[in-house]
């Protein structure tokens, strides 16, 4: 009988798992049988937008953490496909910080065109997975919302791709039970127009506090406050943004904060993270980690040492993104088609322990760029995935970080070089403060200029 495999997810990780199995069939191999369980009724994870907040239609949590009008926080071209380029998706090159539904549609396209959509069971939440030594088999059990019956499965393998930025992680300060006005964690913020003329609060200085801020700049909010735990962003905000120590407690609406400012706001974000969770694992298959670069007990990133029938793909933090979750699911599909051969436990555990030592190293973004990049070199030396430029992607990752030094609100006008085809992205044709339509129609419009 044909060995299973089981996907839980169909977001860039899991999609990128049923694309390098297709991948392998295409160039002739036998491939197990593949069925990729996905909770919502559509796929592209996190790129596929809702509106919906706390529950989903069928009362589950909703997934969903992104916003209107996101856009791109880093280059296109460090997370283009090596496999699946931008140019060949759009048909012409198209600007280096495209909004959420453009890159919606080339997450979509790639796997659109493999006919991977009937490998998927759609709005089918995985409820729980377990593990017999006996069979040596998985079982999984999932609930098919659609019918509403729940039924189990056996699988030879099982894949999580559930993604790790859903689950929000929510502090408490003194005062909130009684604060005057709304308190939101960014999973559940949605438009930034809701906070158009308000004095916002935003709790956190990583990605999400930075790009919800420049949103609710963008769309008119009056004043942007955001407090830090360790350390201020450090961009050159406008004027009407500043930045100060930890929220200490609310009063009424006045925030009080840790050098002994105050300020009265309307709202309150908290830009506070995610918590990795994955509540239908049991605790002998479970990943326990913060979001950090090297999550232990993951052999390459990706084989669950305790059992390496089991495989996580993206549950990094991320500077890389689909590009090294390709790089993932090509080396997790290798392993179970048994092309690539495990260590010992012992060596599986000593490898990640070394890339964990290097990892407490990192001192700065620079440095968790260059460490990403080396990671997903590592993989796709290993598989007959296309492979790309790592280095070239690197330096385009530095020129990023460079022009949000230089300024947090024009960084996206710039444009990059494809490092699959060599082609240079032309300019958009509205700067980013300036274009408050983020529909794929607009973006997409030609009248840019050539950036070279
Ligand atoms: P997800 O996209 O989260 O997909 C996981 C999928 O698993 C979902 O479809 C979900 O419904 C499904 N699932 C979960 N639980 C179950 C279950 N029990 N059973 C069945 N299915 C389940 N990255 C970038 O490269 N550029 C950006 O600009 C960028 N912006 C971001 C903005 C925000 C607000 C966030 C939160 C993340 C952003 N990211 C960005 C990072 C993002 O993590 C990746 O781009 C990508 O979406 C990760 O893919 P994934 O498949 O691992 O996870
Ligand atoms: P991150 O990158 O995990 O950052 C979480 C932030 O939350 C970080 O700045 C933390 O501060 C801060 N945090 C966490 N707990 C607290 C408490 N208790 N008090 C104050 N601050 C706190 O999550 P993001 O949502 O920003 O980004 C996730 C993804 O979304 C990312 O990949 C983007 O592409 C979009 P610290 O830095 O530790 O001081």
């Amino acid at each position: 009988m044909k060995s299973r495999v089981a996907v839980i997810g169909a977001g860039p990780s899991g999609l990128a798992q049923l694309r390098a199995f297709k991948s392998a069939a295409d160039k002739g191999a036998e491939i197990p049988e593949i069925v990729c369980f996905e909770k919502q009724s559509d796929w592209g994870g996190l790129w596929n937008y809702t509106w919906r907040t706390g529950l989903d239609e069928h009362g589950d949590p909703v997934h969903g953490s992104m916003y209107r009008y996101l856009w791109s926080n880093g280059p296109k071209e460090c997370l283009e496909f090596a496999d699946y380029t931008f140019e060949e998706h759009f048909g012409r090159p198209i600007a280096s910080y495209p909004p959420r539904a453009v890159l919606w549609d080339y997450i979509k396209g790639r796997v659109e065109k493999s006919g991977l959509r009937e490998w998927v069971r759609f709005n089918s939440p995985v409820r729980m997975v377990t593990y017999s030594d006996e069979t040596k088999k998985f079982t999984v059990t999932a609930h098919d919302r659609t019918n509403d019956v729940t039924y189990s499965e056996e699988f030879d393998n099982v894949v999580v791709a559930s993604g790790h930025f859903s689950v929000p992680n929510v502090p408490f300060f003194e005062g909130f039970p009684t604060f005057n006005g709304r308190i939101l964690h960014s999973h559940d913020f949605r438009d930034a127009m809701e906070f158009k003329g308000k004095d916002i609060l935003i709790i956190g200085r990583s990605y999400s506090a930075e790009d919800i801020g420049s949103q609710c700049y963008k769309y008119g909010a009056k004043s942007i406050t955001s407090s830090y735990r360790s350390k201020p962003m450090g961009f050159k905000w406008p004027e009407n943004w500043k930045e100060v120590p930890l929220l200490q407690k609310v009063v009424g609406k006045t925030a009080h904060f840790k050098d002994g400012t105050t300020k009265d706001v309307d709202a309150i974000i908290l830009c506070t993270g995610y918590l990795h969770s994955f509540p239908f694992l049991t605790d002998d298959l479970k990943l326990k980690t913060a979001n950090r670069m090297w999550p232990l007990d993951l052999y390459e990133g990706v084989v669950w040492e305790k059992n390496p029938k089991l495989f996580y793909i993206g549950m990094q933090d991320q500077f890389y993104t689909f590009n090294m979750f390709d790089a993932q699911a090509w080396y997790a599909r290798d392993v179970i088609m048994g092309r690539i051969k495990l260590p010992s436990a012992e060596a599986m555990a000593e490898h990640s322990a070394k890339w964990r030592a290097r990892e407490e190293t990192l001192e700065d973004a620079e440095q968790m760029i260059w460490f990403q990049g080396d990671y997903t070199k590592e993989l796709m030396d290993q598989t007959d995935y296309p492979g790309f430029d790592v280095e070239a992607v690197n330096h385009t990752f530095m020129e990023w970080e460079h022009h949000k030094m230089e300024n947090i609100m024009t960084f996206r006008d710039n444009a990059y070089r494809s490092l699959m085809t060599g082609t240079m992205a032309p300019l958009h044709h509205t700067p980013w403060l300036q274009a408050l339509d983020d529909s794929m129609e607009s973006y997409l419009e030609v009248k840019g200029v050539a950036a070279e």
